[in-house]
């Protein structure tokens, strides 16, 4: 079967926060229409590829996206119009080249990579099968582990919190649907024991909690509490974070021959990186935390070694500031030995073949994959078909609140119905490190 595309068109719409993005469809030849759309990160990496916005003050405070969508709606669709959408390799380098820049600068991440996901939606369409067997073909069927964000803090909540995201992952359950359970009930136990304490039960972006505490040790403690609460134990359902370091960061400046530390600004103190990674070392060591992603800053190089060794063969390690799903980036960790996980978000790189360089170099070096979603998202549900594609293992999507979190959970208890028996769920053994310890400790 020959697919044709007949025409692409792209339009603004909102994402979860109300700022505006991209979402591209594409029409074949024999009438097939898909579309996908384009999520947006707060706590962005320095080296993620460039998002298009028109910086215009009156045009939704300079966040508009017009650009980016003239951008599909002329010279992406003009040379895209005619070509076969499965060819999603030659498709995604057209549009590279048509960019021309080393970070897609001059088309935008946010016109290409709506352009590049669409393509591989409409082909799935025509040929009649799910998105996730398209991308994967018959090997994929591992339902990712869940890492669900149910305390917010960091840049995607106003609270007082320094860390951005505190996450639950079943690791113990036997099924993906068993693991939403397990969140969805301790959320729940959650929102008493915040209630019973006289704390808000609002949410942050990505659906979690928000309330005022005063360090990670007491959101911790809350997060084991609600674990018993709903019946559950740490043995079986452990904690994740993501520390967000890059945002926590100041780099040291020297002037006049002198020079300051870089530090890390924690709980109203400056840490060095040394400081920081002990303090980490201790959560661990104290909580049944079993990843840490972003511990250290994009540009704590040297941090990252030290994290690595000290802490890389009992917890998971996530690079995403570090690595921003760049091929590159990660090729060059991985020589230089830092973290042990890879984060993965297709907007960071601008492709979906991209995306899937990366994560194929992640797995040949035995680092996990963790397919993410961004705090900015909207209904679009790839990244659920994408995780089990490519057999990630883990995933994070946020919290067990919030349509634009949901849905994805919700398109892989599809997934799971759809597998059967054939679906697997790994729990602890899609961790990296965390699995390795839980082993020696169960021998
Ligand atoms: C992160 C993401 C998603 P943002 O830091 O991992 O949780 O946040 O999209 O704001 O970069
Ligand atoms: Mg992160």
């Amino acid at each position: 079967m020959i697919l044709e595309i007949e025409n692409i068109e792209a339009r603004q719409i909102l994402d979860s926060r109300g700022n505006p993005t991209v979402e591209v469809e594409v029409e074949l030849l024999d009438g097939t229409k898909a579309h996908a759309s384009v999520p947006s990160g707060a706590s962005t990496g320095t080296f993620e590829a460039v998002e298009l916005r028109d910086k215009e003050q009156n045009n939704y405070f300079g966040k508009s996206v017009a650009k980016a969508v003239d951008n599909v709606n002329t010279i992406i669709s003009e040379n895209l119009i005619g070509e076969d959408p499965s060819e999603q390799r030659m498709i995604d380098s057209m549009m590279l080249e048509l960019d021309g820049s080393f970070n897609k600068s001059t088309l935008g991440a946010n016109a290409i990579l709506g352009a590049s996901l669409a393509c591989a939606r409409v082909s799935t369409k025509a040929y009649g099968m799910p998105l996730y067997r398209y991308l994967g073909g018959v090997n994929a069927v591992v339902l990712p582990t869940p890492m669900m964000n149910i305390l917010n803090g960091g840049v995607h909540a106003n609270n007082s919190l320094d860390f951005q995201e505190f996450m639950i992952a079943p690791t113990g359950v036997s099924s993906f649907s068993e693991a939403i359970k397990a969140g969805a009930e301790i959320f729940q136990a959650l929102k008493q024991i915040l209630n019973e304490k006289g704390l808000p039960t609002t949410v942050g972006d990505e659906g979690g909690f928000a309330p005022n505490l005063n360090c990670a040790e007491q959101a911790l403690e809350f997060i084991i509490r609600a674990i018993e609460k709903a019946g559950y134990n740490t043995k079986i359902i452990k904690i994740c974070l993501d520390v967000a370091a890059s945002e926590l960061y100041e780099e040291g400046e020297c002037s006049g021959g002198v020079c300051s530390l870089s530090k890390y600004k924690i709980n109203g103190n400056n840490l060095t990186s040394e400081e920081m990674i002990e303090y980490l070392a201790k959560l661990v060591q104290d909580y049944p935390i079993i990843s840490i992603e972003d511990g250290l800053a994009e540009d704590d190089e040297l941090g990252w070694q030290a994290l690595t060794a000290k802490l890389g063969s009992k917890c998971q390690l996530v690079g995403d500031d570090l690595f921003v799903t760049n091929v590159e980036r990660l090729a060059g960790g991985i020589k230089k030995k830092l973290a042990n996980s890879i984060l993965i978000k297709p907007n960071q790189i601008g492709t979906l073949s991209e995306t899937l360089d990366t994560i194929l170099m992640a797995q040949k070096h035995n680092y996990s994959t963790i397919i993410s979603h961004r705090s900015g998202e909207t209904e679009d549900t790839f990244i659920a078909d994408l995780a089990v594609a490519v057999n990630a293992g883990l995933i994070k999507t946020g919290s067990l609140s919030r349509t634009d979190r949901i849905c994805k959970y919700n398109r892989l208890l599809k997934i799971e119905e759809e597998l059967g028996l054939n679906a697997k769920y790994l729990g602890i053994k899609a961790f990296k490190g965390a699995y390795i310890e839980e082993d020696c400790c169960m021998g």
